[in-house]
């Protein structure tokens, strides 16, 4: 009897939650939503299933999510095991001919078919493409001290929205094509979602990372921020290390017309639904 007390308890607590996210449903019905899956925030297969799971319900209530994934801890791993050195500058790999064949056979093939994998196993329908195909990212050298790291010179996104309004689920490996035949460029997995959210014109560009949020001085996690903060945040050194790409892909994406940029802990259960379906949402959303 209490056990069935309980579970009338938990099921009317469920049908509450979905009541209540009705006016976000509506809102997001339609929208597209580019989510960066970062390295650190993807766990164990069970945190994969879950971030699956969310994506699927994002694609089932109407919303149009296109997953750019990183995996930075998988690049250190293979390199590691075959003996290649690797450091960053700036936040972004070095990255020598050897290096970028690692980088594109763990990216477009380990990472992202694992995403896709995870994805189809909750019942959506992922498919799993780089910046090379159709040429959606076309890159240029970021800086010739970092080797072939890619900057996105230009981007032809039809590809994805072919996709996506068919009903399927884009994953991109930020793997990029050259000006220059024959050329493989490694690129930032924040820039890439940042520049593919910005070609699309995006409702949403959801960052998930392995903190929090963007801290004040303080300490504290700041739950709004303005384009203004964040300059200013940075000038005063209160931004720093990983948190600059983050926030510098945040405000490129703002200036091209994405309506709110989140930066947000992935590993929270179902962190999402969390910012996109609640009152609560989660992290720090950057918008003007
Ligand atoms: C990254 C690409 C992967 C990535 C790298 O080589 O690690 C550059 O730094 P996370 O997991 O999002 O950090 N590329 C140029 O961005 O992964």
């Amino acid at each position: 009897m209490k056990q069935q007390t309980r579970t009338m308890q938990d099921s009317i607590a469920t049908a509450k939650t979905l009541s209540e996210a009705l006016p976000y449903l509506q809102r997001y019905s339609g929208a597209v939503v580019v989510v960066k899956f970062g390295g650190n925030a993807m766990g164990d297969d069970e945190a994969m299933a879950e971030f699956a799971r969310d994506i699927v319900l994002m694609r089932q209530v109407g919303v149009n999510p296109v997953v750019v994934h990183g995996g930075g801890p998988m690049i250190n791993e293979m390199l590691t095991k075959l003996g290649i050195k690797s450091e960053f500058v700036r936040g972004k790999r070095v990255t020598d001919k050897a290096t970028v064949e690692v980088v594109e056979m763990i990216l477009s093939g380990l990472v992202n078919k694992r995403i896709v994998q995870a994805i189809n196993d909750q019942g959506g329908r992922a498919v799993g493409i780089s910046g090379k195909d159709d040429d959606l990212m076309v890159c240029e050298a970021d800086d010739p001290e970092l080797g072939f790291v890619g900057r996105p010179v230009e981007m032809n996104v039809q590809v994805l929205r072919d996709l996506y309004n068919a009903g399927i689920i884009p994953v991109v490996a930020p793997v990029a094509t050259g000006m220059a035949d024959n050329e493989t460029f490694n690129v930032n997995g924040d820039t890439a979602a940042g520049a593919i959210a910005g070609a699309l014109q995006a409702d949403r560009l959801l960052l998930l990372t392995d903190v929090s949020g963007v801290k004040n001085a303080e300490g504290v996690v700041m739950t709004q921020i303005t384009p203004e903060e964040i300059r200013q945040m940075t000038a005063d050194g209160v931004i720093a290390g990983g948190m600059i790409p983050k926030t510098e892909t945040a405000l490129m994406a703002l200036d091209q017309g994405v309506r709110a940029v989140t930066i947000l802990d992935g590993r929270l259960p179902n962190a999402c639904l969390l910012e996109l379906f609640t009152d609560h949402g989660a992290g720090s959303q950057i918008r003007s």
